[in-house]
């Protein structure tokens, strides 16, 4: 059974693969961003609290992070495996993840991170802008996203690599080819 998380800055990738991914595995694409967005649209409690947050390009705070995700991994189709797409990107949701799986007696199979250079980022989330129109893909909002990124996620993802559960990806060219690296990829660390 795969319980992975996919990984990788903004504009990587990850919300093109997840669902290929998770579909081809079998199990289900659980993306912290669509679930904010969801919530926001529908302007619930917590799309109100987190879309402040978002529209800076800021992370939405642990605390609310973290308990959206435990009561999501705790539905039934997350039983048989699930792929989180966009967490954790924090210490404080390494720890809080952790704490969820060690209580319920499972473990992560494996940690996939998406690498692409920052232009090719920047050039990516201005093209979607034009398209899709998400209020944090303004240039300014996208650099602090990426500045974000780098001071606090790539160092998340050093801790999983000390577990030597993580497998770097190329995320670049056609978005099959990805899909196809992001598969070999778990085959090869998947535990
Ligand atoms: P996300 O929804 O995760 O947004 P993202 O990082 O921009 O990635 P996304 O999945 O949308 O883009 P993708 O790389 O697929 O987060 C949004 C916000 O939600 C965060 O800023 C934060 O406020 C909040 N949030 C989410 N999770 C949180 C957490 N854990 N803690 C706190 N806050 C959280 O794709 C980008 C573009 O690239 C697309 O247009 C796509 O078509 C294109 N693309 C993809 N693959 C390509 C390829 N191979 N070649 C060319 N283009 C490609």
């Amino acid at each position: 059974m795969t319980r992975m998380l996919l990984m990788g800055p903004p504009g990587s990738g990850k919300g093109t693969q997840a669902t290929r991914i998770a579909d081809k595995l079998g199990i289900v694409a659980i993306s912290t961003g669509d679930i904010f967005r969801h919530n926001v649209k529908n302007m619930t409690e917590l799309g109100q609290e987190a879309k402040r947050y978002m529209d800076a390009g800021d992370f939405v705070p642990d605390e609310v992070t973290n308990r959206m995700v435990a009561d999501r991994i705790a539905q039934a189709d997350a039983a048989s495996g699930f792929l989180l797409d966009g967490y954790p990107r924090t210490a404080g949701q390494v720890e809080a993840l952790d704490a969820m799986l060690r209580e319920a007696g499972l473990a992560l199979s494996a940690v996939v991170e998406l690498e692409v250079q920052d232009a090719e980022l920047v050039q990516r989330l201005l093209k979607r802008a034009e398209i899709e129109g998400r209020a944090d893909d303004t240039e300014e909002v996208i650099q602090h996203r990426l500045d974000l990124y780098h001071r606090e996620t790539e160092s998340v993802i050093e801790s999983y690599a000390d577990r030597g559960i993580v497998a770097r990806v190329d995320g670049t060219g056609q978005i099959d080819d990805v899909t196809e690296r992001v598969l070999q990829a778990v085959y090869s660390v998947r535990v």
